[in-house]
């Protein structure tokens, strides 16, 4: 009878331990159906990767030197030919070969019909003398250079067939290459020789002011001394 309170109190820890064990399983077995009651199951794999951490802060600039330069590559190959350039300006017209003594007589001949053609047009022709107007007015100064840049001088009558031919060629008052610029009272032409036709006007030359000492011819063809800034009619002389 000695064992028997030990014996009923073993068997009583053991009832109650197995039935604490059966409860605790049957709370497991609700979520999970396969694993079994008895014993530890054996580990299951690694899960997945975590995500990226945050990150990290900007490292120190690099301790090694530059590289030096490398050498130059070598020379490529060749290109191809570039377009043709266009083709160069014409050439002027050569000798006609036929008879080339005749052509300084062809120039000779062309310009005389040009020279008809420009008195036919605007000119006035009196024996050896062209008379031409551009019909601009401008100073006696500006008639010279006007009259030199063509190689020709300042309309100069020498007789009052060539007087009329300028009166008529500038239908206004025009300077004449007549002055006495150099002395007052003795007119001369523009190479300096003393002009024997005049065609004064009554009472002229009277030299106004003291200042008139250029000559300009008037609308009925009689002459008048002038001031040589005026604006008057630029007419040159031509050898014809
Ligand atoms: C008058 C007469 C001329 C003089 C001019 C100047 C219109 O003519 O005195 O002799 O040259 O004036 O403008
Ligand atoms: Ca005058």
């Amino acid at each position: 009878m000695s064992l028997f309170p030990s014996l009923h109190l073993l068997l009583l820890i053991v009832m109650t331990a197995s039935h604490t064990e059966t409860e605790n399983c049957e709370d497991i077995q609700n979520t999970c159906l396969v694993i079994s009651c008895d014993s530890p199951g054996i580990n299951g794999l690694p899960g997945k990767d975590g995500l990226d951490g945050a990150k990290g802060e900007k490292g120190e600039p690099g301790q090694g030197l530059i590289g030096l330069q490398g050498l130059p590559g070598m020379v490529g190959p060749q290109g191809s030919p570039g377009i043709p350039g266009l083709p160069g300006l014409k050439g002027q017209k050569g000798d006609s070969g036929i008879d080339p003594g005749n052509s300084l007589a062809n120039l000779r001949s062309e310009l005389d019909n040009i020279k008809k053609w420009l008195i036919f047009a605007q000119g006035k022709q009196v024996g050896k003398k062209l008379y031409l107007t551009n019909g601009k007015k401008m100073s006696f100064n500006g008639v010279k250079a006007l009259c030199a840049q063509f190689q020709a001088s300042v309309a100069t009558p020498t007789n009052s067939r060539e007087n009329q031919a300028i009166q008529e060629l500038a239908g206004t008052e025009a300077f004449l290459g007549i002055t006495d610029e150099y002395t007052e009272g003795q007119f001369v032409d523009l190479t300096g020789k003393r002009v024997r036709y005049q065609n004064w006007n009554d009472g002229e030359p009277n030299n106004a002011d003291s200042a008139e000492h250029c000559v300009e011819i008037l609308k009925d063809g009689k002459w008048n001394d002038i001031f040589c800034s005026s604006q008057l009619s630029a007419v040159c002389e031509f050898p014809a």
